[in-house]
């Protein structure tokens, strides 16, 4: 597989760090590169030690590649190395160490809830995309607030909760802007649903995440899964409204033309493929 480029944009979100250039061919941990020197680099939103957040190495020493009480330091790509005490990102090198915005060192586990329906006309016959001749899958999709990209409404996994109930849950804040409803209002979001997130879903993707925030020693990885209402009778008659760290949320078609956050546009394509759909 490619190389990550987005763990490499030369500034690193959110700061005015620039992280040290890696070329493609220097990526690789096994690629011999004594002058490396990447840029430390820990924001002062992880600095303050929210709940969310590990301590500095060195004060305490994590169980990596381990269930650490409730915190899952395992990859779903497998052992990563850990080289004095540091976690090491399989992907490769990112020209910063430290932890940037992430929380934890080593992975950060995250959910994506793709959520589907046919592209349907004014009297509900689907649409066929003129080009390819095949049926238009729309997603719903979120303006994230910290960068402005389009993403899938996904979002960390607490210590010690299931992945389907994140997929739920941040699907409710981000979408339908659950933690801002009165408590009827959250009882009917949840009542909508449930039905649809109780089926078991197509899963399109687990492993690590093309992410901006990534460095050296800690990275996002995602189990992505596809909710997908055929009829159009379930969530698609629900109010998409944006909510938490989401500006704006719409109905988006499925084409390989999209240009998203992370490597969310590869979740996509996998699942128009899936469905037989256009990309
Ligand atoms: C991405 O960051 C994941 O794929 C997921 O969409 C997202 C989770 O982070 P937050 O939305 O909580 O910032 O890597
Ligand atoms: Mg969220
Ligand atoms: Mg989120």
């Amino acid at each position: 597989s490619a190389p990550h480029s987005k763990a490499r944009c030369p500034k690193y979100p959110g700061s005015e760090t620039q992280r040290f250039p890696v070329p493609d061919d220097k990526v690789d941990w096994n690629t011999d590169w004594p002058q490396y020197s990447p840029v430390s680099y820990t924001a002062p939103s992880v600095l303050i030690k929210p709940v969310w957040a590990d301590q500095d190495i060195g004060s305490f020493s994590p169980r990596f590649n381990a269930l650490d009480g409730n915190v899952d330091r395992r990859s779903h790509e497998g052992d990563y190395r850990v080289e004095q005490g540091m976690p090491l990102n399989p992907r490769g090198r990112t020209g910063l160490t430290g932890r940037g915005l992430l929380g934890r060192w080593g992975p950060n586990h995250a959910a994506d809830p793709i959520v589907t329906r046919w592209k349907r006309d004014s009297v509900g016959q689907q649409v066929l995309h003129p080009v390819s001749k095949l049926p238009v899958l729309q997603f719903v999709s979120i303006k994230r607030r910290d960068c402005g990209e389009w993403a899938i409404p996904g979002g960390m996994v607490d210590p010690g909760e299931l992945v389907s109930l994140t997929l739920q849950r941040e699907f409710s804040e981000e979408a339908l802007n659950s933690l801002e409803a009165s408590p009827q209002d959250r009882e009917q979001i949840h009542e909508h649903i449930t039905q649809l997130f109780n089926s078991p879903g197509l899963e399109v993707y687990k492993g690590y995440v093309d992410d901006p925030r990534n460095n050296d020693n800690s990275w996002m990885e995602t189990v992505a899964v596809n909710f997908h209402d055929d009829t159009g009778n379930s969530v698609s008659e629900l109010p998409l409204q944006a909510g938490d760290d989401a500006g704006q949320v719409h109905w988006i078609d499925l084409d390989s033309v999209l240009s998203l956050y992370a490597s969310h546009s590869h979740f996509l394509e996998v699942v128009a493929k899936e469905r037989h759909a256009h990309w």
